[in-house]
């Protein structure tokens, strides 16, 4: 049995696009609670068991799991057969996690601090910044139009998500900005903006 806590529009929609490209959304039990929104609005839901109120958490026969990262790379694993995700032997396994760990160590850090408007020589030595991650993102990307070689990944659908939301963060670098093109034209991504239009509060 799984549990998807998600609110619309934020970093569970992510969760609910990783079902639908995994072909399980109808496997899923998927409740919608409200969360404290970055401008003040909304707050902790009671009806959400993640520990600090957010998502988005997922639950798998009473075991909770929280951390997008770690949600992809669970239910990657438990759902093999979309082949969004790399198993355990695959010689993609170490890059797919390496991708998975970069994303929520560094990309969200760095997108964050930079977003505050923030800068300190802790925060550069510790997590490097937008021109390192962009760096990064585009060597990768220069050599093949996923990150993971020819075929859209789950490392491609966690990592390209904040550029969907705050499109502004995203690097200003034509490999990137065809990438994100690339995973935004799959029909995914349509849906899962109907899907939370569809329930988000009136
Ligand atoms: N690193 C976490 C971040 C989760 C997170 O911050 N989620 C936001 C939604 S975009 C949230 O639930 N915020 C509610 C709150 O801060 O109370 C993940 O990716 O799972």
């Amino acid at each position: 049995m799984l549990t998807l806590y998600h609110s619309p529009r934020s970093r569970s929609s992510r969760i609910v696009r990783l079902l639908d490209e995994l072909g399980v959304l109808d496997q899923v039990d998927i409740r919608i609670v409200g969360i404290r929104r970055n401008d003040g609005s909304g707050g902790a839901d009671p009806a959400n068991p993640h520990p600090d109120g957010k998502v988005p958490l997922l639950v798998h026969d009473g075991v909770e799991i929280w951390e997008s990262s770690a949600i992809v790379l669970y239910l990657t694993d438990l759902f093999p057969d979309a082949g969004l995700g790399r198993s355990v032997g695959h010689p993609e396994r170490g890059a797919y996690l390496s991708w998975l760990a970069w994303y929520c160590g560094v990309v969200e850090p760095v997108i964050v601090f930079t977003a505050a408007g923030l800068s300190h020589p802790i925060l550069d030595a510790t997590f490097r910044g937008v021109p390192e991650v962009a760096a990064r993102l585009s060597t990768q990307l220069s050599k093949t139009p996923y990150l993971l070689g020819d075929a859209f990944s789950a490392a491609d659908l966690l990592l390209v998500s904040p550029y969907v939301w705050f499109p502004q963060s995203a690097p200003d670098v034509p490999v990137i900005r065809d990438w994100i093109e690339r995973c935004q034209a799959r029909p995914s991504a349509g849906r899962i903006e109907e899907f939370d239009a569809a329930n988000a509060p009136a």
